[in-house]
């Protein structure tokens, strides 16, 4: 018979949300510490998501499902992760640049990277550079998550490097590019630290970029 925290991860990866949320104040009722709720089930489960996102044995809908379940049982957990001590295993501020509109992988980025243990800190759409730069300045975060969509915005990411350069901050922070017109070859060439294909990617990009080896 499979555990609570298994049983929690099955149903993330299932995306049922309500089972999700039952099975998390279960745990939290018999004492089960947060941290292991957060580590053994939810984010257990998205890593199993994440694998599945990549082998194509999921597509975009069972992930947004899958994270929107994982979601709801976090917001029942956000009140107590201060109390309990758990801090995040990294702090990523994400964006689609300037001009450009599309928000719907750069949504799935920001739930894979909450799903890892993150916390992250969504700028919206449409971020100029200087926002960028002031949640460097302002949030302390490791790592600033770039999106585009049009091929018209993607100068809006080199624009966005140079404004951190200029600001002093460029050697603080990693910068991960992404989108579907992107490339490798492209965020090279602007001088990105890495570049991810998918949102699965931008998990173990991040990580590898911030040294995290959890
Ligand atoms: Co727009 N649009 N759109 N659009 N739109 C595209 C992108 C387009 C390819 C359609 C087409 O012509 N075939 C085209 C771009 C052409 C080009 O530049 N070469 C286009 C255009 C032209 C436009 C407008 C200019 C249309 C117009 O008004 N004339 C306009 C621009 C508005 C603006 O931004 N200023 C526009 C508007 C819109 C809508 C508002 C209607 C809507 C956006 C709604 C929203 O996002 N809230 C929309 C949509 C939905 C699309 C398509 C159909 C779908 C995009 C999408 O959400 N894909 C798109 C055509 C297509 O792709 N089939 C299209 C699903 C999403 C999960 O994938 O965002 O690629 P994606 O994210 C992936 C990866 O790329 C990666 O991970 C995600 C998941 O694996 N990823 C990252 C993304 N960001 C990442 C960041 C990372 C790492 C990975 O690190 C930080």
């Amino acid at each position: 018979m499979p555990s609570l925290l298994e049983s929690l991860a099955q149903f993330v990866i299932e995306g049922n949300a309500q089972k999700a949320k039952e099975t998390t104040d279960e745990a939290l009722a018999t004492g089960v510490p947060v941290a292991d709720i957060i580590n053994k089930g939810l984010v257990a489960g998205m890593q199993v998501v994440g694998q599945k996102f990549k082998c194509n044995e999921f597509y975009i809908p069972e992930v947004l499902i899958a994270a929107r379940a994982m979601k709801q049982s976090m917001e029942k957990l956000r009140p107590l992760i201060a109390d309990s001590g758990i801090q995040p295993v990294g702090k990523v501020a994400i964006g689609t640049v300037q001009g450009d509109l599309h928000d719907i992988g750069k949504n799935l980025v920001g739930m894979m990277l909450e799903g890892a243990g993150f916390e992250v800190i969504d700028l919206g759409t449409d971020v100029s550079p200087a926002t960028f730069v002031e949640a460097v300045r302002e949030r302390g975060v490791g790592a600033i998550g770039l999106s585009a969509l049009l091929t018209t915005t993607m100068p809006a990411m080199k624009e966005t490097i140079a404004a951190l350069q200029e600001a002093g901050y460029r050697d603080q922070v990693k910068v991960i590019v992404g989108g579907a017109p992107l490339t490798q070859a492209y965020a090279d060439e602007i001088g990105a630290d890495g570049y991810a294909p998918d949102a699965a990617s931008a998990v173990d990009t991040a990580k590898a970029l911030l040294g995290i080896t959890a």
